[in-house]
């Protein structure tokens, strides 16, 4: 199977996990469901579960057990963009080429949605029947360490509370880190954990995941003022009317583009070490590197 038929599978199951885990019943608060599915489902590039399936494979796990796995970090990854586009928050009204969860379905049902969808993560990590309980519990651990007030929240604290100020480099790549690659690492680990891989490959599965995870915001940067906002779904220069610092504020869009390119880079050095058999995440980090959306 090519590589892209491959990525079109492991999409294809996760939609339908996603879509199962995500079924309207009550009438009494469907609406909120409706949300809920709206903001998970149709339009993501999922590129975060496919890091979790593929790190599965790799270490010889099957990776159909782990799509209760990745589809817990892509509700996580929804429900964040569902907050982000708040207007307490980013205050985006497009994502994903379609009205953000709270221009659809309105501010309260859109916050509720998020939380519906980061609880129900929790939960759906643990159907994973065909992966040992001790895998599940790192698991959790896992995601919550990554995604929560010491992580991925924290990013976004960072973010908001230095809005309109000029951030010291230092503190950029640190919010970075946290708001973008803290997921993508944890995808990555989470993976490698289903997979049964140890703690030096959950390491090294983290780490090719934190570079990549960086080049990907460094990437949104530069996107943000090269753009195409037909092709992203949404409008560009967002982050100069935030009046956001960036790399492309800090470093200019060619010098950030250089930036991602040798973090690209250095992600596939480190494949190498992980496993003979890293074909498809040398050829997904390439893809991530010439996206244009
Ligand atoms: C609200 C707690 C909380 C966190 C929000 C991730 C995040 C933190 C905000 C999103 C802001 C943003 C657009 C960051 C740029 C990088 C990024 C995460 C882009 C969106 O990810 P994609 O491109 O999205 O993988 P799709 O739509 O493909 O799933």
């Amino acid at each position: 199977m090519d590589h892209k038929r491959a990525m079109e599978v492991y999409c294809e199951a996760v939609e339908k996990e996603l879509d199962s885990a995500l079924e309207c019943g009550d009438p009494d608060y469907d609406e909120l469901i409706r949300a809920m599915r709206y903001a998970a489902l149709g339009g993501g590039k999922r590129i975060r579960a496919v890091l979790t399936l593929e790190f599965c494979r790799i270490f010889s796990g099957d990776w159909r057990a782990a799509l209760p796995f990745a589809a817990s970090v892509e509700m996580i990854h929804a429900y964040s963009l569902a907050h982000d586009d708040l207007p307490c928050m980013d205050d985006d009204d497009m994502r994903r080429g379609k009205p953000s969860c709270h221009k659809k379905f309105g501010e309260a049902t859109a916050l509720l949605a998020g939380d519906g969808l980061l609880t129900l993560a929790f939960g759906h990590l643990t159907e994973c029947v065909d992966i040992p309980a001790d895998r599940t519990v790192r698991a959790v651990r896992e995601l919550a360490a990554f995604s929560g007030g010491r992580g991925m929240v924290a990013g976004q604290y960072i973010d908001l509370a230095n809005e309109s100020r000029q951030v010291p480099v230092q503190l950029l790549d640190k919010m970075h880190k946290l708001k973008t690659s803290a997921l993508i690492q944890a995808a990555g680990r989470l993976g490698a954990v289903a997979g049964g891989a140890d703690a030096d490959m959950i390491e090294l599965a983290g780490r090719f995941c934190r570079k990549i995870g960086l080049a990907f915001q460094i990437t949104d940067d530069v996107l943000d003022v090269t753009g195409d906002p037909a092709e992203l779904g949404k409008p560009v220069m967002s982050d100069r009317e935030n009046e956001k610092t960036t790399y492309v504020t800090v470093y200019g869009a060619e010098n950030a583009r250089k930036m991602a390119d040798a973090l690209f880079m250095e992600a596939k050095k480190d494949l190498a070490e992980l496993a003979p058999e890293q074909d498809f995440l040398l050829w997904l980090t390439d893809l991530l590197a010439d996206r244009r959306k």
